[in-house]
């Protein structure tokens, strides 16, 4: 009898290991990934972009929900034609160096928890990170991609140094498992000395050189609510060579993230093709509403990352 119940048992908890193993790469509850700094962009140019909804904000250390499935970019939301579950997750933010403050780096800890506030406590592997924190200011200006380490219990910390007073913004984006990518978002306040407000225009041109390569960005629509294509194409800047050389960055060719600029919409994208080496990356999103969007298009290339910074303004 005692055996029975046993198998009877085993026999659930592999089902439930299939089911939350569908679709997503691997799953992982133990921590990995040491928080790394691997983006950061400051500069003024602009973008095109693409969003996720992201909810009413409530302040500082306030959780927001900002829209349960964030467009994971084409061909690679969910998944595998398996429905997921909304977790309906609730993230609790919190700063254990007390309030940010401008050029001090800044503790960050997250708490997961499910709507009754049980922590959740199992999350897939998203391009090989169990979490994504993008922290934006307010003017789209600065743009920070980090991973927050995985502690336990719901608990990721992550360090971030914000560059100057203001608002900022904080999405994060992960997969409870078993359950659809979900995005919280928060607003931070940051004390200290505040840095000149970089006003928000659409790029004229969409080409840019970053690090040594030329970089273009088509746009296969402009309007709100159709599936746009977001095609990069690279040049080395030097010989105008194509670049076929490109490397993966966590797991795919690119991640493109998009943020509308009234910082309610955020879209995390991933390319069409992730296996690609370039000279083209192509990413599939919808911009949901009209409006000026930012647009970080994150490559590697001879070991170095870098981003591409763009703004487009869609329209309806
Ligand atoms: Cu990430």
């Amino acid at each position: 009898m005692a055996k029975r119940k046993a198998a009877l048992y085993m026999t659930m908890i592999a089902l439930a290991g299939m089911l939350a193993g569908c679709g997503s790469n691997s799953t992982n509850t133990s921590g990995t990934s040491a928080s790394e700094h691997e983006g950061h962009e400051q500069s003024s140019p602009a973008a095109a972009p693409e969003a996720a909804e992201s909810g009413s904000h409530n302040g500082h250390g306030g959780d927001e929900k900002a829209g349960s499935n964030n467009g994971h970019g084409g061909g690679h939301g969910d998944m595998d034609g398996m429905e997921r579950e909304q977790a309906n997750a609730d993230v609790k933010w919190s700063f254990q160096s007390g309030e940010p403050a401008a050029g001090a780096e800044a503790a960050i800890e997250l708490n997961v928890t499910d709507a009754e506030g049980a922590p959740i406590e199992k999350f897939d592997l998203n391009h090989e990170k169990l979490m994504h924190l993008i922290a934006v200011s307010s003017d789209l200006n600065y743009f920070s991609h980090i991973h927050p380490n995985y502690e336990s219990g719901g608990k990721f910390t992550v360090k971030e140094t914000f560059p100057a007073a203001g608002a900022y913004k904080l999405f994060a984006d992960f997969i409870p498992t078993g359950a659809a990518q979900q995005t919280m978002s928060t607003k931070v306040e940051v004390t200290g000395q505040a840095a000149a407000k970089v006003e928000l225009k659409a790029d004229q041109e969409l080409v840019k050189t970053v690090e040594g390569q030329q970089v273009k960005l088509a746009l296969s629509t402009t309007k709100a609510g159709e599936e746009a294509k977001l095609t990069y194409i690279f040049e080395d800047a030097a010989t105008g060579e194509p670049v076929t050389d490109l490397e993966p960055y966590l797991g795919a060719v690119g991640h493109v993230v998009i943020i509308s600029g009234d910082l309610e919409k955020y879209l995390h994208v991933h390319p069409l093709d992730e296996a690609a080496k370039g000279p083209d990356a192509v990413f599939a999103t919808e911009f949901p509403e009209p409006g000026v969007y930012k647009i970080w298009g994150q490559f590697q290339r001879g070991g170095k990352t870098f981003i591409v910074p763009f703004v487009v303004n869609i329209q309806a």
